[in-house]
């Protein structure tokens, strides 16, 4: 069999550092070349191969799939909640149109699988607010959450209509120590150790009650390639997978940083993002992923902050 030859696009930001470590560890630094519109992340170097690649350059794109004989695609390039609704003309036009330029591309190289992941902004203030399933009324309010449920579609119409083997998870709010997160609604979460660590405050710009599904980074990475490495037949999401682990606020997060660290202060300044945050669910029902490919999360709260404090601290 052929080897794989990954091309990571986004391979500087928040999941793609880790993913990028992640997959030269299984394929081979060789085999796995990062690629992102920005420098690359110093995380990543001399750890394999790097290109300066900007995905709406379809052309550019092209010509890096063909002579670096690319057999899968990770794109992770995307424009978040929080930064989308300051701009959503071009978190729209990102977001879509990267996905189609990779989707075009799969196609035409007959590439063997593409992962684009989602999110659980797909959700709206009308899809249920507890244990949300897989389906159900989908009628998202941010732009960035529009062009998530486009673009599972968009996944779902390529794999019918053209064999594309693309996958998809609808991540949650994912929380992380070694690359710093790109503008989301879900950013508090890890602020909130940075300045637990430096300040021993920390104001929060979500409302102390404010409930979100979230997931440690190393639960995230396993997800991705649990799911890239099951047999195609266990696959029956097409658009793009619930996963989930816990849910918490940003009291509870804060309870659980004061037991390592006692005079720890935090304060509530809610602001544009407590009404994005308030349009998502509470928590995800991700029973599908666990019945088709067997996800199971592994971190709870009280072992993320211990992870997130010693990590950050050393
Ligand atoms: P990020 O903002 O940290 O990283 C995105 C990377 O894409 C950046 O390094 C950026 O420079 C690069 N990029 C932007 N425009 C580009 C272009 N034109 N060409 C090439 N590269 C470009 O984002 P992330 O948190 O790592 O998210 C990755 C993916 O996962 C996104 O699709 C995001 O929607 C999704 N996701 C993330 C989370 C989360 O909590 N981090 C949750 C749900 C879904
Ligand atoms: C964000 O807050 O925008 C992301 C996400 C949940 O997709 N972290």
């Amino acid at each position: 069999m052929a080897k794989e030859k990954i091309l990571v696009i986004g391979a500087s930001g928040q999941i793609g550092v880790e993913l990028t470590l992640a997959l030269r560890k299984i394929y081979g630094e060789a085999q796995v070349v990062a690629s992102d519109l920005r420098e690359e992340n110093n995380l990543l170097k001399g750890t394999g191969p790097y290109v300066s690649l900007d995905v709406m350059n379809k052309e550019m794109l092209h010509v890096q799939v063909i002579r670096q004989n690319v057999t899968q695609i990770y794109l992770l390039a995307a424009i978040l909640s929080a930064t989308g609704e300051k701009n959503p003309g071009l978190a729209w036009h990102l977001n879509t149109q990267s996905l189609l330029n990779v989707l075009d591309i799969a196609r035409e190289e007959q590439l063997q699988k593409v992962y684009w992941p989602s999110s659980i902004a797909v959700f709206g203030p009308t899809s249920p607010k507890n244990n949300c399933p897989q389906q159900t009324i989908i009628e998202p309010t941010t732009v960035y959450g529009i062009s998530k449920y486009a673009g599972e579609f968009w996944c779902k119409y390529y794999h019918q209509r053209f064999g594309v083997d693309v996958r998809s998870i609808r991540y949650p709010g994912l929380i992380s120590y070694k690359s710093s997160p790109g503008g989301g609604t879900t950013d508090y979460a890890v602020e909130i150790f940075q300045e637990a660590i430096e300040e021993k405050s920390y104001t929060s710009f979500l409302g102390a009650d404010t409930y979100l599904p979230m997931m440690y980074m190393p639960d995230a990475i396993r997800a991705t390639i649990e799911l890239m490495e099951s047999d195609a037949k266990k696959i029956s999401i097409r658009t793009s997978y619930n996963v989930a682990a816990i849910s918490f606020s940003p009291g509870d997060i804060a309870a659980e940083i004061k037991k390592h660290i006692p005079d720890f202060t935090i304060a509530y300044k809610p602001d544009y993002r407590q009404q994005i945050a308030e349009s998502w669910p509470q928590s995800i029902d991700d029973s599908v992923a666990r019945k088709d490919w067997g996800w199971k999360h592994e971190y709870d709260l009280p072992r993320i902050t211990a992870d997130m404090l010693n990590n950050l601290q050393s």
